[in-house]
């Protein structure tokens, strides 16, 4: 069967494309598949490659100090390769300059969430409780085209949806709220403020397992329902609807995707909605609660285990002394040894090559070229490098512009575990034998570390096991996990433990248990709509395209994929632009310009057009301005002008 985008995304379709039974070798296959590495251009040996990677690295180490090495990782590489390559980054090469492209994803979502729970698991509960839920409020997700299977759990309840396109997961709901780009924050304060206006609020739960709502109310006193419409061009009447659907709800859950989250103020846009589920007494109780939809194969798993700058193994503070002092011990280390924090991924790939950035770069499993904001400006940053060593199994955008290339295996071809978007640890066995010539990442590592003194194991289980030491007694503690015990929620701090699926039940993790309200300010986009560049610009992913792979990676033959990048506009938008369907159309903001091919859809919002982020050349256009606590960049909303390429 084929599915097409939009329209015809049901419970049914996405069953069957969930059910298809594809082998591992079939999802696998690609005629782009690496198998030799790649010395400036030219095949290589394995011993050439890695013996030319460990001497440039010293090199550079000797000339310019540890930090002249940063490490890229991603959220799609399993716990074990996390956590290895953080060790890696920290111990062989002493370096601080290590984070991941999971700070482009879900890192506002992590920072609110720790700020008012003291802990951050994606979705604290296990996702079939979203089914018995009577109202799910999906704050700038699209669920049916980024996790089908997650549609599942939509049949029964209410869907209230916040996103600037009617997309497939609004057609499934209740209440769809179109909001301009970049104004959730407002819109999320005028509905606290219309909850309180009504007496809608859970007032016994307030006082049992909260602080600060007192500042939080006089904080939303000014947003009134008329000031938010103008400011976000949602009706009120439609406000108020959601409000009463929460209210009358007896269990709700208020979820946010990448539309709330990569924004300069993403954390405090979060951080409104969980303000808003705490005042209907979601978080912590049965059935209900608040919840981040993460997005990446590991996109859980790969923020727990130290690949984040400020982070150690166990979702733990590289600043706490108690945190160091425990993982160094694992480790071998002296607790002063252990560097960082050091630069966030945008504040790290703009440094490259600089004076006082770093000369030399590995790269695991990320493609910044296509994927960074104000990707233009990266890729010069990479080629500035003196050294970009990308291990891949696909030539991507960066892989192509990289000293040295080495070819990895990938999922189905290697043991190892992830930790899905509800915090369970599950274990992804071997399915097929790798092709003929490439090394696991594991095995990469553990010859890299060999060469600059360090004798590791490159076994999954092994290194599983190394890391439920150094997790144990941290937020994200796996001690009790094991290969042997798939699917077990963390926490889990001993072999004997059940494992946490619903956390927070009792207490937040918080010093008190009480779960802090914590008061926030709508601010403007960092770039507005302005007469020289007059139209919003947003972005996201469709069904059939897998984050930067639009070419390598498209889930075709099951959905119908999009041959060419396109731009999604309304009809009015594009009549006053002389833009027909089918045109290619020139877009351009401050920092550059990309091509489309017009599609015309009433689904929009008419000062507002989409482009999927798939294809290089959407992010020349995003703005890179950061959130100052998670330094998540503006991915979401700039600020850009179109015109038909005669
Ligand atoms: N098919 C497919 N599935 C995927 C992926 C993929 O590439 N392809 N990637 C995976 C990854 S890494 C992730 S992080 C998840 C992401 O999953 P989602 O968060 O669902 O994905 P996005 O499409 O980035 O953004 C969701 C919606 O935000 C809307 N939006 C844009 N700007 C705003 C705004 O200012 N406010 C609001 N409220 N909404 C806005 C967009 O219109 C879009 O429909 O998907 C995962 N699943
Ligand atoms: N404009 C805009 N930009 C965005 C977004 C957006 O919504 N809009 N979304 C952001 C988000 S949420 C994300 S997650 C990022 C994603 O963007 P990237 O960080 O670039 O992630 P991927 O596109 O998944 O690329 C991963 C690369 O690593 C390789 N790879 C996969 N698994 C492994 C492995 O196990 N080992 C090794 N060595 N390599 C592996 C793949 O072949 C691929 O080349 O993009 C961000 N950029
Ligand atoms: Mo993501």
């Amino acid at each position: 069967m084929t599915l097409t985008p939009g329209e015809s995304v049901t419970v049914e379709a996405t069953d069957a494309l969930c059910q298809k039974g594809w082998t591992a070798a079939e999802l696998l296959s690609s005629p782009d598949r690496l198998t030799t590495p790649l010395l400036y251009g030219r095949p290589a040996t394995w011993a050439q490659a890695l013996d030319h990677v460990a001497a440039r690295l010293e090199e550079v180490r000797a000339a310019h100090g540890p930090d002249g090495v940063a490490v890229f990782g991603g959220g799609g590489l399993t716990n074990e390769k996390a956590y290895q390559l953080g060790k890696f980054a920290r111990v062989a090469l002493g370096t601080s300059q290590i984070d991941y492209n999971g700070r482009f994803c879900m890192s506002s979502a992590a920072a609110a969430s720790i700020r008012a729970f003291g802990a951050d698991r994606g979705m604290p509960f296990p996702v079939t409780d979203l089914a018995e839920a009577d109202v799910v409020l999906v704050a700038g997700g699209n669920p049916a085209e980024t996790m089908p299977p997650l549609v599942r759990q939509f049949a029964a309840p209410a869907l209230i949806v916040i996103d600037p396109r009617r997309t497939a997961t609004a057609r499934l709901a209740a209440l769809h709220l179109q909001p301009t780009p970049g104004t959730d924050l407002a819109l999320a304060l005028g509905l606290l403020h219309l909850a309180i206006a009504e007496d809608a609020v859970d007032t016994a739960y307030i006082g049992r397992r909260t602080t600060g709502f007192d500042a939080v109310r006089t904080s939303v006193s000014s947003w009134w329902p008329e000031r938010v419409e103008r400011l976000t061009g949602v009706p009120v009447a439609a406000m108020r609807q959601a409000v009463q659907m929460l209210k009358n709800a007896d269990k709700a859950v208020v979820l946010t995707g990448r539309g709330a989250e990569q924004h300069a103020k993403g954390t405090d846009t979060v951080t409104a909605f969980i303000n808003l589920a705490l005042a209907f007494g979601l978080p912590g109780t049965p059935g209900s609660g608040y919840g981040c939809v993460t997005g990446q194969g590991n996109g859980q798993g790969g923020r727990e285990h130290g690949q984040k700058a400020d982070q150690l193994p166990g979702y733990r503070k590289i600043d706490d002394p108690a945190a160091r002092a425990h993982v160094a011990s694992v480790w071998g280390v002296d607790p002063d040894s252990l560097p960082g924090p050091g630069r966030s991924a945008y504040e790290l790939l703009d440094a490259l090559g600089t004076e006082e950035g770093p000369k030399a770069m590995l790269l695991f499993g990320s493609n910044p070229v296509v994927s960074a904001p104000a990707s233009a400006r990266v890729t010069e940053r990479l080629k500035a490098l003196d050294l970009l060593v990308v291990v891949d199994f696909v030539p991507s955008e960066t892989a192509r512009i990289a000293h040295v290339v080495l070819p990895s295996t990938q999922w189905a071809e290697e043991n190892g575990t992830m930790t899905n978007l509800e915090g369970r640890v599950q274990l992804r066995r071997q399915a097929i034998d790798p092709p003929e010539g490439v090394k696991t990442d594991l095995e990469i590592i553990q010859e890299l570390a060999r060469r600059l003194g360090h004798d590791w194991p490159a076994e999954p289980r092994e290194v599983f096991d190394e890391l439920r030491l150094a997790s144990q007694g941290g937020t994200a503690d796996y001690a009790g996990i094991t290969y042997e015990r798939d699917g077990v929620f963390w926490p889990c701090p001993a072999p004997d433990h059940p494992g946490t699926p619903r956390m927070f039940l009792d207490r937040f993790h918080t010093p008190d248990g009480l779960a802090r309200f914590v008061p926030v300010e709508h601010r403007a986009a960092d770039e507005e709509a302005d007469v020289d560049y007059p139209v919003y610009f947003t972005t996201g992913r469709v069904l059939a395209h897998y984050q930067s792979g639009a070419q390598t990676r498209r889930i075709a033959p099951l959905v119908e994929a999009s041959p060419e990048p396109y731009v999604e506009l309304h009809p009015d938008l594009a009549e006053q632009l002389a833009i027909a369907a089918g045109d290619l159309v020139r877009v351009s903001s401050r920092r550059g310009t990309v091509e489309g091919v017009a599609r015309i859809s009433d689904a929009i919002r008419s000062d507002t057009v989409f482009m999927p982020f798939h294809w290089e050349g959407a992010n020349r256009l995003t703005n890179p301005a950061l959130d100052p606590t998670s330094r998540m960049p503006e991915f979401k909303v700039c600020a850009v002008k179109l015109e038909k390429v005669a």
